[in-house]
């Protein structure tokens, strides 16, 4: 049986004997090796970490079973969280099965329709609020002062504990660490738990190395870039539709100490990763997800090198989460046909 976050990395988790271990099956996602994006950016090897292979289709799963036991542990029984759509899907998910009332505030008009599906069939009580992620998430933090709920945003340092275990793997996958990482970066929550996770397997000898930690914004949603908050971010991209991360240290810490980069990437670049991830990878993805795969085209156009390096994007979530944005952007070749031999052999012959 697939042991789960909680219990693989128990000893490098704030797991105690009152914490209960448990798990939907998150973590142990593949890392699979590119097969043409690796030769169109030059890099020596360049690997693709899956992370919508969670059990709610993205990487806040890892974090999300973390807070919810120590929710568990601490004998609450309600949690909250903003979110731009992934968390409140992650948090319905381990919120019911957890027997746990969750609520979770996300920006009405600007939740991709797989995630607020999501968080409708796990049975969480869903409040639309006519503003930003920022205001959401503000919103949440007063609320918690006031009433008895565990907020399980990334501003929960359990959130970014059980986040950091995607670094482990990639460290136990490659045998060390690579030598850049990318990621995309909204609340930038993710960012601030790999550098954790990275840190903590060279610390412990895993690793002979720390890899750079390229964190890739979108244009319109780009305050870490820009050095100042994005009082209305704009994006396709709506999971890193954020105009002040909370954890805009964590994140320029990470940028800092491993002599990375924040970079920013076009809605255009994005969408054009997006259909190379699915169209030549074979790999599905959201656009925040393509962000990332964006950020490293972006840079070998710009004449960066990557030759002998070994390099790896964090595919953060599924692209059946935004089936919207596949159908807008996509030209579909489908074509109907009556149910005969000779007009469907007609029509693929030339195949
Ligand atoms: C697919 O769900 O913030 O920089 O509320 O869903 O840690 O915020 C999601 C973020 C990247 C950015 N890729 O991670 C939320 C939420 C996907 C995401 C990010 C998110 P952070």
């Amino acid at each position: 049986m697939k042991q789960g976050v909680l219990q693989r990395y128990r000893e490098y988790l704030p797991v105690n004997d009152s914490t209960p271990i448990l798990s939907l099956g998150e973590g142990d996602t593949p890392l699979v090796r590119s097969r043409a994006i690796e030769g169109i950016t030059g890099c020596g090897e360049l690997y693709f970490k899956l992370e919508g292979c969670n059990p709610t289709g993205s990487f806040k799963d890892r974090g999300m079973v973390v807070a919810v036991a120590k929710a568990m542990e601490a004998e609450c029984k309600s949690i909250v969280c903003a979110s731009t759509g992934n968390t409140s899907a992650s948090a319905a998910a381990y919120g019911a099965y957890c027997g746990m009332s969750t609520t979770v505030l996300v920006p009405k008009g600007n939740v991709a329709r797989g995630k607020l599906t999501q968080a409708i069939a796990y049975g969480a009580r869903v409040a639309l609020i006519d503003g930003s992620f920022d205001s959401a998430l503000k919103l949440v933090r007063v609320l918690s002062e006031r009433l008895p709920l565990v907020v399980v945003n990334s501003v929960n340092p359990n959130r970014i504990q059980g986040q950091k275990t995607a670094a482990f793997e990639i460290v136990d996958d490659l045998g060390g660490a690579p030598d850049e990482v990318y990621v995309p970066v909204g609340n930038a929550g993710n960012i601030t738990a790999y550098w954790l996770g990275f840190t903590e397997a060279h610390a412990m000898g895993w690793a002979s190395s720390r890899p750079k930690m390229m964190g890739i914004q979108a244009e319109g949603a780009a305050p870490i870039v820009k050095g100042e908050p994005v009082d209305n971010p704009e994006t396709i991209a709506s999971a890193i539709r954020v105009g002040s991360p909370a954890s805009w240290k964590g994140a320029l810490r990470a940028r800092d100490e491993s002599g990375g980069n924040i970079g920013m990437v076009s809605d255009d670049d994005i969408i054009e990763a997006y259909h190379l991830m699915a169209k030549r990878e074979g790999v599905f993805c959201e656009p925040a997800s393509a962000a990332s795969v964006a950020g490293l085209i972006k840079r070998a156009r710009q004449g960066e090198s990557f030759e002998g390096k070994r390099m790896v994007c964090i595919i953060t979530g599924t692209g059946l989460k935004d089936p919207d944005i596949a159908e807008q952007t996509n030209t579909p070749f489908i074509e109907e046909f009556p149910a005969e031999l000779e007009s469907v052999e007609r029509a693929l012959a030339f195949v």
